[in-house]
């Protein structure tokens, strides 16, 4: 099955706590700390693989965690960090944020890799908080949890140039004649369900043509296959416009041209306003001359038109020229743009709170925040601290815990007064 687009459920690896363990010796604890850091948790990293088509494999599976980090040992030992999982997607895979909508990546080159979620950070364990004053702190830090995070999946398939028309019209008839790509090709309507790429040749350049499925009247409101599939010609350079110009099937070609271009614009006003070479097609038809004529004078000046047959060949070297004249014009396909994105893990100013008799130990990623921030010897520095302390609950937290005016409170190797 064709699939592009999937919403998943990613998760990054907790990670591992640290530990309270003291050295012994011959069965007798005898000695200082010496309980581990637990490892990091595993990242979410999506890479870019040109051997993917679509995004199927994430329809069927749509939960992705990746390994915790294991929990810190006795004798100094970290704990293993967590495996990271890497998701492969197609080119062209652009990954939004569920809730907020905001693009994450675009996957637009073969190999580039994008840490979506990072793993959360190992505990320290209890040698870590020994200093000085405090030998034995009977105390270890939890590791970091992570949490869950909504992606939708998108592709937006990456090509030169977008064939668009009604159904039958000899799309997929033209995407195999000038490419080596073999689509199905059927005298009925919607024969191609999901878009196909060709690489065309070009003397010693080369430009990638994608041929979706055939628009129809209405499409934009859900008629034939909707317009969906649009999304894979959105950020081409230019479009072909495949007309039927024989009338075989009772319609005015210069009525299609229309017809077509308004469903392109209710999808986006930005792919409407491509750059169109007209294919006037099926001239080997009976009839198909006179119409071609009247069809060429209703175009004008508007677009250049290029007349052939896919069947029997004729003017295909023309199209190629005239795409490619187009193209050499236009610049390259780019990446789309957007704000960059930077996880920022929802707990990075995470803490804990131990007590030992009179003495508070603040310990956490809050504490190494505070600790570079704050110039203990400056009043202003000491009193965004205690902004930051209050702002957070943490004087309310330790007024509850029973600090009092004799407590000490201890943030990282500093020591200060509990002042309420
Ligand atoms: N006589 C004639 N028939 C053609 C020509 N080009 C395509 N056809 C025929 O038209 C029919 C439809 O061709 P396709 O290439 O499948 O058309 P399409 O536009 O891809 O159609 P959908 O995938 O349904 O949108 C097939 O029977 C082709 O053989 C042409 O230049 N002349
Ligand atoms: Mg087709």
């Amino acid at each position: 099955m064709f699939i592009d687009r999937a919403q998943i459920t990613i998760k990054a690896g907790d990670g591992g706590n640290g530990i309270t363990s003291f050295i012994h010796y011959k069965g007798k604890v005898s000695g200082g700390p010496d309980g581990g850091d637990g490892g990091k948790g595993g990242n979410i990293i999506f890479v870019a693989d040109k051997h993917l088509s679509n995004l199927s494999d994430y329809y069927y599976k749509t939960k992705y965690v990746a390994e915790n980090g294991q929990p810190g040992e006795p004798k100094d030992c970290f704990g293993r960090s967590g495996k990271d999982l890497v998701l492969r997607v197609p080119l062209g895979t652009v990954i939004r944020d569920k809730e907020t909508g905001n693009i994450i990546a675009d996957m637009f080159t073969d190999g580039q890799s994008k840490v979506v979620l990072e793993g959360g950070d190992g505990g320290k364990g209890n040698a870590k908080f020994a200093n000085s004053r405090r030998h034995t702190p009977h105390f270890s830090q939890t590791g970091e949890k992570t949490e869950t995070k909504k992606v939708v999946l998108e592709l937006k398939t990456i090509a030169d140039v977008g064939l668009v028309g009604f159904p039958n019209v000899g799309k997929s008839t033209i995407l195999s004649k000038i490419t080596r790509a073999r689509p199905k090709i059927a005298n009925y309507h919607f024969t191609t369900l999901s878009p196909n790429l060709g690489v065309c040749d070009y003397y010693d350049n080369q430009f990638v043509v994608a041929d979706i499925p055939g628009l129809i009247e209405g499409a934009s409101d859900g008629a034939g296959l909707g317009i969906e599939f649009l999304r894979h010609i959105e950020r081409t350079r230019m479009l072909v416009h495949v007309i039927d110009v024989s009338g075989v099937e009772g319609r005015d070609p210069y009525d299609d041209y229309l017809k077509i271009n308004a469903e392109l614009k209710n999808y986006s006003p930005k792919l409407a306003k491509l750059k169109q070479i007209i294919v006037a097609n099926k001239t080997d038809i009976y009839g198909a001359e006179e119409k071609y004529k009247e069809f060429k004078k209703q175009i004008g000046r508007k677009h250049k038109i290029v007349e052939v047959s896919a069947i029997t060949g004729k003017g295909l070297d023309d199209l190629k020229k005239a795409v490619f004249t187009v193209l050499e014009k236009l610049p390259p396909v780019k990446p789309l743009e957007f704000e960059e994105y930077n996880y920022v893990k929802p707990d990075r100013l995470s803490y804990e709170i131990f007590k030992e008799g009179e003495t508070f130990v603040i310990v956490g990623t809050l504490v190494d925040v505070l600790k570079r921030n704050v110039v203990l010897d400056d009043m202003n520095s000491l009193a965004y601290m205690h902004k930051v302390l209050r702002d957070r609950g943490i004087i309310k937290q330790l007024r509850e815990m029973g600090a009092t005016d004799k407590s000490t409170v201890i943030i990282g190797d500093e020591e200060f007064e509990f002042v309420d």
